[in-house]
């Protein structure tokens, strides 16, 4: 239910709403009897001249950051650096085995290689096996004749394929007036050659203890594939004592071409 609201007035109020009526009750009466006497409204000015330009805006926010740049390009090679230093000598490695020995060299230049051999009397046997010699076993004495003529003893010589021979001496003992042959020579099957000879002629020597050797050597290179090699004896006989002539040994000296 709606309730009237109980109105209160001061007494100032109500003096001023009096004051306010008579006033404005006087200017409505004014303002019609004006109304009578005022002409038409005139024409509108012209507009007004344009205002001057405003000021200039605040400066705008900082932009984004751009996008990071490209890669860079890959620097070039540096220069070589500067060579270590040399390392220390390693250990003594252990001895290898021996290897096979190599191949003969060639003959080198210089002294030639010399040899000889030595044949004794007791290799000499009689060219006839029936002629009578000995071969003395006292030291010195040699080999005898007993025959009481001239005979021949042969013995062989065994030389190495090759070698050059360069010399031949015989060592006997002769005390009569007759003299000894020496014979070195070479055979095969069908012929033989003189490689050298000597001998005391004429005979009439000085006695005792004496030696000759060859005045030349032919066929000289010994060629053991084709020949045998032997020494050959005419050996005189005494009429006094077969101890007058003796022969002991025969050398032949060699040598290796240089
Ligand atoms: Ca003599």
């Amino acid at each position: 239910m709606r309730k009237i609201a109980a109105v209160s007035i001061t007494t100032g109020k109500f003096v001023a709403g009096i004051v306010i009526a008579i006033l404005v009750s006087s200017a409505v009466s004014v303002g019609f009897s004006m109304m009578l006497a005022i002409g038409p409204e005139g024409p509108q000015g012209e507009t007004g001249a344009t205002g001057a330009t405003g000021l200039q805006g605040p400066k705008g926010d900082i932009g984004a950051t751009g996008p990071a740049g490209a890669t860079g390009a890959t620097g070039a090679t540096g220069a070589t650096g500067l060579q270590g230093p040399k390392g220390d000598k390693g250990d003594t490695g252990a001895t290898g085995a021996t290897g096979p020995p190599g191949p003969e060299g060639e003959r080198g230049f210089g002294m030639p290689q010399q040899g000889n051999i030595s044949i004794g009397y007791s290799e000499f046997i009689p060219s006839y096996n029936n002629e009578m010699v000995k071969y003395d076993e006292i030291f010195g004495r040699g080999l005898l004749n007993l025959a009481g003529s001239k005979i021949t003893f042969i013995a062989p010589v065994q030389l190495p394929h090759g070698a050059k021979i360069t010399n031949g001496t015989f060592y006997f003992y002769d005390n009569d007036d007759d003299f000894f042959i020496f014979y070195f020579g070479r055979s095969n099957q069908t012929y033989g050659d003189t490689i050298g000879n000597t001998d005391n002629f004429p005979g009439l020597d000085t006695p005792g203890y004496d030696h000759v050797s060859f005045s030349s050597i032919n066929h000289a290179i010994v060629d053991n594939n084709n020949y045998y090699y032997w020494l050959w004896i005419v050996f005189p006989a005494s009429s006094i004592s077969y101890l007058y002539y003796r022969f002991q040994y025969a050398l032949i000296e060699y040598e290796f071409p240089a």
